[in-house]
């Protein structure tokens, strides 16, 4: 069993964008600039965004956050999204989800320009995605491809099971799976809430993606061995021994599952790293795609 390290991958890519970045600007270009907006106060949602802000300084980007508090209005954060997809400087934002019950995400979503949009959630982008065509992907399946290709696992031909049917993960992972691309061409079954007999269906799977949301999903008796297991979920529990004041639990429950992989993915330290370089990749093709000429 070899562990997929997306810590260390994620590091290899980061720095791979900061070098990039330091030729493009002494070339006398300026640099990528990524906007983040984070509304209210939820404690997962600012660890996010700070790390991307991170990500960011380490790279060589210019990174800004705007802070609005839970109550802000949906008109006030759609000016501010009409403002950044007029402004030249900036190549890409994002608006951190979850938002407050009271703004529509799929609006907000929908509002962001499609070549700004590094989140890789607007529908244009959802849909040039699905017809092989996509330019700015969404982060997490773009990073558990990345993180397929770069440690030089084969897809093409093997029978990939992606467990969950998210805009955000299991959708799109399902169309990178199964598409013509050098970490495609699977065999793709997608699985959900009513699948029925669904460890029957998992343990036929060479590549599977545990993509629930659900802690420890994903059990022993559902792996075939020698399977690549790529475990998607992040959930929090309080946890006193932690500096943090939280574990993560992964959808896999790697004691079981870890010892009949090939390869499998740790939570933390596996997909999670991987989303935020990916992020940052997408703001770099951005700048490259739609900014091409802009000096410093
Ligand atoms: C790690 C996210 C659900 C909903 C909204 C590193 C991240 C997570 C884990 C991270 C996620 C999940 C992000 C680890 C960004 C991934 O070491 O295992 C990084 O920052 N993520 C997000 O911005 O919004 C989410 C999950």
């Amino acid at each position: 069993m070899e562990i997929l390290d997306g810590k260390k991958t994620s590091a290899q890519v980061r720095e791979e964008l900061r070098r990039e970045v330091e030729q493009i600007v002494s070339a006398g270009h300026r640099p990528p600039h990524l906007v983040a907006i984070l509304v209210g106060d939820n404690g997962a949602s600012i660890t996010y965004v700070n790390a991307k802000v991170k990500a960011c300084q380490e790279i060589g980007f210019r990174s800004s956050l705007i802070k609005y508090p839970a109550e802000v209005s949906q008109g006030e954060l759609l000016d501010k999204i009409d403002e950044l997809n007029n402004d030249p400087t900036v190549d890409g934002f994002i608006v951190q989800l979850p938002l407050p019950v009271h703004i529509d995400e799929k609006l907000v979503t929908e509002s962001i320009r499609p070549e700004k949009d590094v989140d890789g959630f607007h529908p244009v982008n959802m849909g040039r995605l699905a017809m092989g065509q996509g330019v700015l992907l969404p982060a997490t399946p773009a990073g558990i491809v990345e993180l397929l290709r770069r440690y030089d696992i084969a897809t093409s031909g093997k029978r990939a099971v992606v467990v969950g049917r998210s805009n955000i993960v299991g959708i799109p992972v399902s169309l990178l799976l199964a598409g013509k691309y050098p970490t495609g061409n699977c065999t793709v079954t997608i699985c959900h809430s009513r699948t029925e007999n669904l460890a029957e269906i998992t343990r036929q799977a060479d590549i599977l993606v545990a993509a629930i949301g659900s802690p420890h999903f994903i059990k022993g008796d559902m792996v075939k061995q020698g399977a690549v297991v790529i475990d998607v979920g992040i959930t929090r529990q309080p946890d006193a021994s932690k500096k943090s004041g939280f574990a993560l639990l992964g959808d896999v429950d790697y004691e079981q599952v870890a010892p009949k992989c090939s390869y499998i993915t740790p939570v933390p330290g596996g997909v999670g790293p991987m989303t935020i370089a990916m992020l940052m990749k997408n703001t770099l093709t951005a700048m490259k795609m739609y900014a091409p000429h802009s000096d410093k």
